[in-house]
């Protein structure tokens, strides 16, 4: 992969009942409020705004919700509707950047991207950047809040089978999952990640590795698998201090050079496909800081550079 793909497509889904906090609702206007249109424009990307996604001519399908999962019917609306809008997203060639949303959204946009990798005969990678795991299942759930479920869901855990109706679940291997950044994980969560043998760069592996090495660890292993990657960008995996609108801040979190790191390592690649911005919630936001924190962020995943000139990375990046 030499040229990545030159036009983005942003699209917000304003969904704030898979958390216990609300208030991500209004994370896609923050996110545009903060300029990430502009900033995309001017780094020269060709960007369309698609505005935000709504559940109103969503039918609501007939199969039995599942015991601990709230809001299930609401979600599994989101879920269908945001599938089937990634999935045309990404046959047209454009990168789909979804704004939340809490990240109940991912399994809808994460679907749609894996069908359409399908379909054109790709490995889809998902690097999820996030103090949590979300790789709980309705028998596993303290919560029962369904944005710690998504990660589980895309890769084939039982307990959300009817969630996107007739619709393909495109489910992901566990071994197509990246988790990074993590720092928070729940007992039951914990052993069926040990069961499948989930790849996980916790805080404790970047504070005693740095994310330098295990992103190059993680860009390797997609470039020779053929595959591109998914980023799905929970704002909690920053650190509160930097990212204080968040619902479920954990303490210890990346830094931000840390992150832009790996933004900027993750743009050198050239494997990026589409990307989540989740969790953000403006209602707990300190006046736009972390809706601009992770706007600059984007503006790294897409090019933006300090010196406009092949860093050592770059350099040593065979063709
Ligand atoms: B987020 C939690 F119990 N594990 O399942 C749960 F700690 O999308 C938190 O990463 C999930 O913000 C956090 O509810 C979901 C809890
Ligand atoms: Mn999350
Ligand atoms: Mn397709
Ligand atoms: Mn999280």
């Amino acid at each position: 992969d030499t040229a990545s793909p030159q036009r983005i497509a942003v699209l917000g889904a304003p969904i704030d009942l898979g958390a216990s906090v609300r208030g991500t609702l209004m994370g896609p206007a923050a996110l545009r409020t903060a300029g990430l249109v502009t900033v995309l424009e001017s780094l020269g990307l060709d960007v369309i705004d698609y505005g935000d996604v709504g559940i109103a001519d969503v039918a609501e399908l007939g199969d039995e919700p599942p015991a601990k999962a709230k809001h299930y019917r609401q979600i599994q609306r989101w879920s269908r509707v945001l599938a089937r809008r990634s999935h045309e997203l990404a046959q047209t060639g454009a990168i789909p950047v979804f704004l939340g949303g809490d990240h109940s959204l991912s399994m809808g946009s994460v679907n749609g991207v894996a069908r359409h990798c399908r379909e054109v005969g790709r490995d889809l990678f998902v690097l999820w950047l996030d103090a949590h795991a979300d790789y709980n299942t309705p028998h596993t759930t303290i919560t029962a809040n369904m944005h710690g479920m998504s990660a589980a869901f895309l890769c084939g855990e039982p307990g959300l089978d009817g969630l996107l109706g007739d619709e393909t679940r495109a489910a992901i291997a566990p071994g197509q999952l990246e988790l990074f950044g993590i720092r928070s994980i729940d007992k039951a969560e914990k052993e069926l990640l040990r069961l499948r043998r989930t790849s996980i760069a916790d805080m404790r592996a970047i504070d005693e590795f740095g994310v330098g090495v295990l992103m190059r660890r993680i860009i390797d292993k997609v470039h020779a698998r053929n595959g591109v990657l998914h980023v799905s960008f929970d704002v909690d995996f920053l650190d509160p201090e930097l990212a204080p609108g968040v619902g479920t801040t954990v303490p210890g979190g990346a830094t931000y050079r840390e992150a832009h790191l790996i933004m900027e390592m993750l743009h050198d690649s050239g494997l990026v496909r589409s990307v989540d911005i989740v969790e953000l919630n403006p209602f707990l936001d300190e006046r736009g800081k972390t809706a601009r924190v992770a706007v600059e962020l984007i503006a790294s995943l897409f090019g933006q550079q300090i010196t406009d000139r092949p860093t050592p990375s770059n350099a040593i990046i065979p063709d």
